[in-house]
């Protein structure tokens, strides 16, 4: 896979050696702490939850995380669309190296494509490929480096309805079969609970709203630099909001480009349909992790919270958004 990144350790940027990882363990253990929706638990940081991992790689990319000043940063809440995005922006920006029928995203993991900014990067699973400008990341707008929010890059954030996006997390959590543990220490809690949890805030980057407000307000204050979008709203209109997404990034289609088709290729490439049936997403572990590559692709739909939700439980989390969002002009329709 090697054509956007190497998985060798002969250079250093934002990752840290062993001293300051016990420095960030003991910074870690004064934290505030619950037990998570799984056997590990949750740190509060920065007014969110985090897992362990992410949160070593989290302090790790505050501390040493230099983006290149054409950075563009893929953001998102876990399971509101941050495959689908990665997919996309990447094959927007590499589509004058790449033929479609000889793109990397074939052979690819979209989640190896786009390395994640507290997940591969900081944990130096895989060092970045400089001429591909794309880092993903779950962290919220308040705890991103400094070093990006002064460097001005430019964020592309996607959010989706918190009942799918509930659903999809705890479908997720609850199939992750991670390599190497032991199945007894990997019980998810019931669905009920974790909604509990979820409805409290404590979930893995959460609260989900304070996430997803948090780029809102921004992306209010500075439309030039943050790029809001929903899951809905991509999936009913993808032609529209591919060629948004490319032109906001600073890769616009041509006219040429747009009468050959270029647009709708991009979405077919990009499509659930067509990653999920790829040989690269249904084998295999991401590397660095204990996830099977397939979990990130199981529906990809809108409305599956109906096969899983009761009405009770959808209104309560239609009132906390109703509550937490509207006054400040969002609202969601799965
Ligand atoms: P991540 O944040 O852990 O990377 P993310 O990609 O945001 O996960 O979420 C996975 C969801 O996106 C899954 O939704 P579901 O559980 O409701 O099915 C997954 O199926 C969906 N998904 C993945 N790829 C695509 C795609 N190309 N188009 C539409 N949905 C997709």
């Amino acid at each position: 896979m090697d054509f956007s990144s190497s998985k060798s350790n002969e250079k250093k940027d934002h990752r840290s050696d062993l001293k300051t990882l016990n420095l960030y363990n003991e910074i870690i253990s004064t934290l505030p702490k619950r037990k998570g929706w799984k056997s590990g638990e949750f740190y509060h940081y920065q007014g969110f939850w985090h897992t362990f991992f992410y949160l070593e790689g989290l302090l790790s990319a505050q501390q040493h995380f230099k983006p290149q000043t054409n950075d563009i940063i893929v953001s998102s809440f876990p399971k509101t669309g941050t495959t689908w995005l990665k997919a996309l922006s990447f094959a927007i920006m590499t589509r004058s190296s790449f033929d479609i029928s000889a793109s990397p995203l074939l052979t690819t993991t979209p989640h190896e494509c786009v390395l994640s900014l507290e997940g591969a990067l900081a944990h130096n699973s895989f060092h970045r490929n400089q001429d591909i400008p794309l880092i993903g990341t779950h962290v919220p707008y308040t705890s991103l480096p400094k070093s990006i929010i002064d460097s001005g890059c430019k964020i592309i954030y996607i959010c989706r309805d918190p009942k799918d996006t509930f659903v999809s997390l705890w479908q997720f959590a609850r199939n992750a079969n991670l390599k190497g543990v032991d199945s007894s220490t990997n019980e998810v809690a019931e669905l009920e609970k974790a909604f509990e949890l979820f409805c409290d805030g404590v979930t893995v980057y959460g609260p989900y709203w304070d996430h997803v407000l948090g780029y809102w307000k921004a992306s209010l204050e500075s439309p030039e630099r943050i790029l809001f979008l929903k899951f809905e709203d991509l999936k009913k209109e993808a032609l529209f909001y591919v060629k948004k997404i490319a032109e906001f990034m600073g890769y616009p289609f041509s006219l040429e480009e747009e009468e050959k088709g270029m647009v709708q290729k991009i979405v077919d490439l990009c499509s659930f349909q067509n990653l999920s049936e790829l040989e690269v997403n249904k084998s295999g572990h991401l590397h660095g992790y204990l996830f099977e590559k397939k979990l990130f692709f199981r529906k990809g739909e809108t409305g599956d919270w109906k096969n899983h939700l009761t009405p009770t439980m959808a209104t309560r989390l239609d009132q906390i958004t109703e509550q937490k969002l509207r006054s400040f002009g969002l609202k969601f329709n799965a």
